[in-house]
């Protein structure tokens, strides 16, 4: 990171440089920078495409109330995938790697055989939910239609969110991918006893369309992001207070569509709104994996679905480990897909602890 002034336009332009990285222009390579100034955008581009001489010139592809995150000069496999063949054991490699990246990925979490048993359980919930949803709401088309009850949503589009209510799921994190992440997410989010987790699959059917930018939870309030230091992922950054993890029942390819990462975009609360931006300075990471593999990330960081183009469902076993504070709301609804049949037969007066008023207040 440099700070450079640069006389013109009639006065000192202060320009700190940031990162940068190769990139392709319709097959021309161009270099990215990124840059922070105080100076108008276009004057600074004006000024550097004088100084840059007469061989190459400057363009504006972006500018942004934040620092945008770009693809690191070697590559995000060097830096973001954990080579199982390394001394350095995941534990000890994931947390610096978490904290500037917002994400890492991890190879083989789940072996066939526990594929194919959470295929079991995922594939019975899905049918048993939307045979429920059929009976309850005949008049909502599912996989066009958008819903949120407590069980499922959908944004349309042929995408679901659904949690997994069953025994046999939870028992299965807790058995086969809880006891083996232990030491990892002490490290990474907290001890045993300060966390809980959610289950869910997120499947997608065949010819559900590219999903926008998003990310599954928010900037606390009143918790810092990086603000305006390049450095600030280390410095400033809150804490996170959730763990996503991805791991895919399907081999993930062009066809199934995958999951797209803009590594980085945890650090700051500004960028919403900005992912297409990652698409374009070729700064996402493309979630192309084996089924059983793992993919964690920081609550905060975007992400989307790509379209599914292939005759498959493309179901993504997704946990939630978060701290025992954070209540998941902003993704499924109130009400229960059977909610007006049990409204009529027996009024529900308990408060329902999950949706309390006071959940996921400032922290
Ligand atoms: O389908 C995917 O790969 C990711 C979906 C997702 O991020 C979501 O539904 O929130």
């Amino acid at each position: 990171m440099t700070s450079v002034e640069y006389a013109g336009i009639g006065r000192l332009v202060d320009i700190t440089w940031v990162q940068h990285c190769l990139a392709n222009d319709d097959g021309k390579p161009v270099q990215l920078f990124t840059a922070i100034t105080k100076a108008p955008t276009l004057n600074v581009v004006g000024l550097v495409d004088e100084t840059l001489g007469d061989e190459y010139s400057c363009e504006l592809w972006a500018s942004a109330p934040a620092i945008l995150p770009l693809q690191p000069p070697e590559g995000y496999d060097k830096v973001i995938c954990h080579d199982p063949t390394s001394e350095v054991a995941i534990e000890d490699w994931a947390p610096e790697v978490l904290k500037e990246w917002g994400m890492f990925f991890q190879k083989g979490l789940i072996n066939a055989e526990e594929i194919k048993e959470m295929r079991s359980y995922v594939d019975e919930e899905i049918s048993k939910t939307e045979d429920l949803m059929k009976e309850h709401h005949p008049e909502i088309e599912i996989g066009k239609d958008t819903f949120h009850f407590k069980e499922i949503a959908s944004r349309g589009n042929g995408r679901f969110d659904l949690l997994l209510q069953s025994e046999s799921a939870k028992e299965f994190v807790e058995q086969k991918i809880r006891s083996q992440v232990t030491t990892l997410l002490e490290k990474t989010l907290g001890t045993d006893s300060e966390l809980d987790f959610d289950v869910s699959v997120i499947y997608s059917k065949p010819g559900s369309q590219n999903q926008g930018w998003h990310c599954d939870g928010e900037h606390q309030k009143g918790a810092k992001d990086s603000e305006w230091e390049p450095d600030g992922w280390k410095t400033i950054l809150a804490e996170t207070y959730a763990l996503c993890l991805f791991i895919p029942l399907v081999d993930i390819n062009e066809e199934t569509g995958y999951t797209q990462y803009w590594p980085g975009s945890h650090r700051n609360r500004s960028l919403v709104g900005f992912g297409p931006v990652a698409e374009i300075a070729q700064s996402t990471w493309n979630g192309k994996c084996s089924a059983g593999d793992a993919m964690w990330y920081d609550y905060r960081l975007f992400h989307r679905g790509t379209a599914n183009t292939s005759s498959l469902l493309r179901p993504i076993v997704q946990v939630l480990f978060k701290k025992k504070w954070y209540v998941e709301r902003a993704n499924y609804g109130e009400d229960s897909i059977t909610y007006k049949e049990e409204e009529e037969t027996e009024p529900d007066t308990e408060p329902d602890a999950e949706h309390s008023e006071d959940a996921n207040k400032e922290h």
